[in-house]
Order: structure tokens, then sequence, then C-alpha cells
């Protein structure tokens, strides 16, 4: 039996910038046979280089242990993903309860998966708008879009070639494109995969960006970026929690990493990064509808992002009310984290803010059509929803707004019988808008009689 620490894998994290131009896309490449294995300083620095140059703020490395031998936070993940999926908290998103022919749970391991992975590139892409959060005061009747959400980008023939403080239009911009995650951080990956073949040969691999069987943030903490925070997110000290996470899983057996001095170059070498939460619960005492039911373990079923990304037809009544004014997706247990106080800002090019979507106006959700939608979230992970699902989001905020100005609207879809999602939405809006207006009524004195005076 080897010890534990046989198995600790090569956890220096390059702390990054994005480079300052939007990078050709990459083109899928697989090649089946192994290579030898590499040098190690070689493959650290080069990982981290071609991380670097591909736009991500962080980078690291984490070993795919065999089963039953690798450290106790991956031999842990089988077991609770397992009985994750068994207690029913992935909800209806079926893709993560995919089994192999031995019935075994392909996202509890990567060795069930891609039985010839070995190794994970973990590279994150910091997405920090530094705008304002969903709990600071907003102007009345804006709903909230999460900030995953507001990225852009724009073209270069855009800007005209000119930097924008020469240009005679610089104070209205045109409105960024719409850039979405997955495929940002997607063809950054396969540059990479692409420029370590050049260096390295060939050999077995795949990029991925939420969709492929990988525990993204388990493989993250194991390549030292950060730890796992109660509110299930992956922390990293200096950057906070708002990064996206990409993974290049390959069959190279990269080797472990040595203890060795940190410079001012590589942050966290020679350990995991321990658990900074200490004794805080910000995050679970702040989810509106008590999703993190224990620490780092979350119900889908009850989670605002679940319910106004994924879920599909009507939303549990009784998780309604608490919803709020969210949209599309939840930051909350992330905005109350300690460590997102002084995240640095995203100054990535291709994660830019898209300014209108900050606050939006409930109003002008509610009057786009598929025209509308399109022109606006094609590209961006909005497009999720379909604008059925959007509208249905909006008219539960609308609800919950306590602004009857909305009736008219809310009617209007209640009537509707071609979405009978929206107008059962629509319904309840309408009714919790009548019951707060009620019990407004009730609570107002009644003006004194003439008589009286
Ligand atoms: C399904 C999914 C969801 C689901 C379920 C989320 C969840 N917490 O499981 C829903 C739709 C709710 C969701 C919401 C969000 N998601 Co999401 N989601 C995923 C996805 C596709 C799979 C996650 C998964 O397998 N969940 C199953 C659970 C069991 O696994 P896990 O959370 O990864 O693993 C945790 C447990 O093992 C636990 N754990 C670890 N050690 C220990 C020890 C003990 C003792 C215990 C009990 C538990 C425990 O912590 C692990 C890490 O979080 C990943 C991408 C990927 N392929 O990994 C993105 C991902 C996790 N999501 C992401 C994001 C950005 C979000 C949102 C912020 C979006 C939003 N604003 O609305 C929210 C955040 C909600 C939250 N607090 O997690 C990012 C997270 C980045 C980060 N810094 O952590 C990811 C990695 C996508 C990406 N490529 O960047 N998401
Ligand atoms: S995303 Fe929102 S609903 Fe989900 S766990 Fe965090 S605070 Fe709770
Ligand atoms: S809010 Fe507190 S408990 Fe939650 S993730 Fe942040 S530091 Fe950890």
């Amino acid at each position: 039996m080897r010890a534990l620490s046989d198995f600790t894998v090569t956890r220096k994290v390059k702390m990054i910038e994005p480079p300052a131009r939007r990078g050709q896309r990459g083109i899928e490449s697989m090649e089946t046979s192994r290579t030898a294995v590499p040098q190690r300083e070689g493959v650290e620095e080069t990982v981290a280089r071609l991380a670097r140059e591909a736009g991500f703020s962080l980078s690291g490395i984490a070993a795919v242990p065999e089963p039953g031998e690798g450290p106790a936070a991956l031999e842990g993940f089988a077991a609770r993903f397992s009985e994750w999926v068994e207690e029913g908290c992935a909800a209806e998103m079926e893709y993560l309860k995919r089994r192999d022919e031995e019935n075994r749970l392909l996202r509890s391991s990567l060795r069930v998966a891609l039985p010839w992975a070995r190794s994970v590139i973990v590279c994150a892409a910091n997405y920090n708008a530094g705008r304002a959060k969903s709990m600071d005061p907003s102007s009345e009747g804006s709903g909230w879009i999460s900030r995953y959400a507001w990225t852009g980008y724009r073209k270069e023939e855009e800007r005209g070639g000119l930097p924008d403080s020469h240009r005679m239009d610089a104070a209205a911009p045109e409105p960024l494109r719409p850039s979405d995650y997955h495929t940002v951080l997607l063809a950054r990956l396969k540059r990479m995969e692409i420029a370590l073949k050049e260096s390295m040969g060939p050999f077995e691999s795949r990029s991925y960006v939420d969709t492929g069987p990988v525990a993204e943030r388990v493989y993250a903490r194991q390549a030292g970026l950060g730890w796992t925070g109660k509110n299930t997110c992956l922390i990293n000290q200096e950057m906070g929690s708002w990064l996206f996470l990409g993974v290049i899983v390959t069959a190279l057996e990269l080797p472990p990493s040595r203890a060795s001095i940190p410079n001012g170059d590589w942050f966290d070498q020679n350990h995991l990064a321990p658990d900074r939460c200490g004794s805080c619960t910000r995050c679970i005492d702040a989810c509106p509808t008590g999703a993190l039911v224990a620490p780092r373990q979350l119900d889908a079923r009850l989670c605002i992002s679940y319910l106004t990304i994924e879920k599909r037809g009507g939303i549990p009544e009784p998780l309604r009310a608490q919803i709020g004014r969210q949209v599309f997706g939840c930051d909350i247990c992330q905005e109350v984290c300690p460590w997102n106080r002084k995240a640095p800002r995203s100054t990535d090019p291709e994660l830019a803010l898209r300014e209108e979507l900050v606050n939006p106006a409930l109003e002008w959700l509610a009057e786009l059509d598929a025209e509308g939608f399109r022109r606006l979230f094609k590209y961006s992970p909005l497009s999720r929803t379909k604008l059925r699902g959007l509208l249905r989001n909006v008219a539960i905020a609308m609800g919950n707004s306590g602004l009857r100005r909305y009736l008219p609207r809310l009617e209007k879809w209640a009537a509707d019988d071609s979405d009978p999602v929206l107008a059962e939405a629509a319904q309840w809006a309408i009714g919790r808008l009548r019951e707060a207006s009620e019990a407004i009524t009730e609570l107002t004195p009644e003006p004194a009689s003439p008589q009286a005076y």
C-alpha cells in the first residue's frame, strides 16, 4: 500500500495575467498513443506558460490515481458523489446520473469514464466584473442575472483599430457581443492541447469545460488552485471564487511535484491550499432556500441556480418566494464570502462586462420576443433557459417585487394558453402581488371618519 503522500500531485499554481487579444480557436485533436514522461520541471513550466498565453489566470496539474490509491479527497469524492445522486440532490440533471455498463456513475471517477486518464491540467479564468452585488440596494423593479452570464467581447474591427480613447464615439461604444465561458475556455484549452503535443509528441487527451465526466472542482483542489468552500465553490486565496474552470484530461503520467521554495511567480507550491473557511458559515446562513444543507453539500433541488437555469417546467411553488428577483442563476453564497471582498477584477477581453445585464429592468426582459432574445443572448450562457424559461423566471420575480404595476403584464401572460408554464407562474405572481397589497391595506389604519371632526 503506498502512502497518500506518494500520490500528491504537481501543485505548482501559476498566477498569471490574461493576454490582451482574442486568440484563434483551437481545433479538436486526439491522438491515441502515450508518450514518455517528459522532464518534470519542463512540464510545469510549459503548462504554466501555455495557460498564460491562452488567457488563463491560474493553472495547475493533478494526478489521476489508481482506484483505492489516491488522496483522500479524490477517493472520498466517488462515494460522496454516488450518495449525492442517490439522495436525489442532482435533481433532474440526468447527465450527472449517467452510468457505464457496470452501473458505475460515469462522473464518480475519471478512471471509470476515461480509463486511460492519468493526469488533469486544470486552468481557471477570472470573471470578476467587480460590479454591484445582487444583495446591494438596486433600482425598483430590477431583476438579477448572475455575473457569470454578464460576459461579452468586442470584435477588433469594431474598435476600428484604434484605442477607445482615440475614437469619436468612445463615450458610447457598441454593445459587446455575448460570450459564453464554455466556448471561450474550451478554445483556449484546445490551443493548449495542440501546443503541448507539438512540444511533447502525441498523447491521448480531452478538454472539457463543464460538460465532461469530470468533477472539475475536485481536480482543481488537487491541482492546488484553491480549497473547497462551504458553499462548494473552489476558492483561491488571492483570487476568490469568481473563477471559471476548465480541464485537459491527459494520458500522460505527469510526475508528482517535489518540494520547492515559493518565489514571486508561483503560488502555494508544496501542499494543497488549506481550508480557509474556518468557523465562518456566512454562505450557509445567507442561502435563501437552504440549499447548502451542510458544509460543502448542496442539494440542487433547492438551489436557485438550478431552479432558474436548469429546471424545465414549473418551479416548485414553496420555493418561489425565496427566489426573490433572481432571473438567471444565483450569486448569493459567493457574494457573502469574505474571500471575494478583495478579489481582483477581471481584465479578460473575452469575459468583459456587458453593462446592460447588471440589474436589468424586469419590464425590459418581459418585453423580449424570440428575435430580441436571440439578439441579446445567442452565444451567451442565458441561451440555456431559452426565452420561455427566462420569462417564467421574470414572472416569479415580478410576483416577488411587490409592484402592482406588473399586474397587466402578468394578466396577459396568465391568459395566454400557448405557454402553460408561464401562464401558471404568472397566475401565482398575480396572487402574490394581490396578497402583498392586501397585507399592506390591512396594516394601514382606516382614515378617520369626517364626523369625528
Ligand atoms: C451540476 C453543476 C451545478 C449544479 C449543482 C452544483 C453543485 N454544487 O453540485 C447547479 C446548477 C446548482 C450549479 C450551480 C452553480 N454553478 Co455549477 N456546475 C455544475 C457542474 C456541471 C457539475 C458539478 C457536480 O458534479 N456537482 C456534484 C457535486 C457532488 O460535486 P462538486 O460540487 O463538484 O463536488 C463537491 C463535493 O465533493 C464537495 N466536497 C469536497 N470535499 C468534501 C468533503 C466533505 C466531507 C463533504 C461532505 C463534501 C465535500 O465539494 C466538492 C467541490 O465543490 C460543474 C462543472 C463540472 N464538470 O464539474 C459546474 C461548476 C461547479 N459550476 C460553476 C458555477 C460558476 C456555478 C454557479 C456559481 C453559477 C451561478 N452563478 O448560478 C452556481 C454555484 C452554486 C454552488 N454553490 O455550487 C463552476 C464553479 C467554479 C468555482 N469557482 O467553484 C463550475 C466548476 C463550472 C465551471 N467550469 O467553471 N452548478
Ligand atoms: S447559488 Fe444561491 S440558492 Fe444556490 S446554494 Fe448558493 S445561495 Fe443558495
Ligand atoms: S462564506 Fe465563509 S464558509 Fe462560506 S465559503 Fe466563504 S469563507 Fe467559506
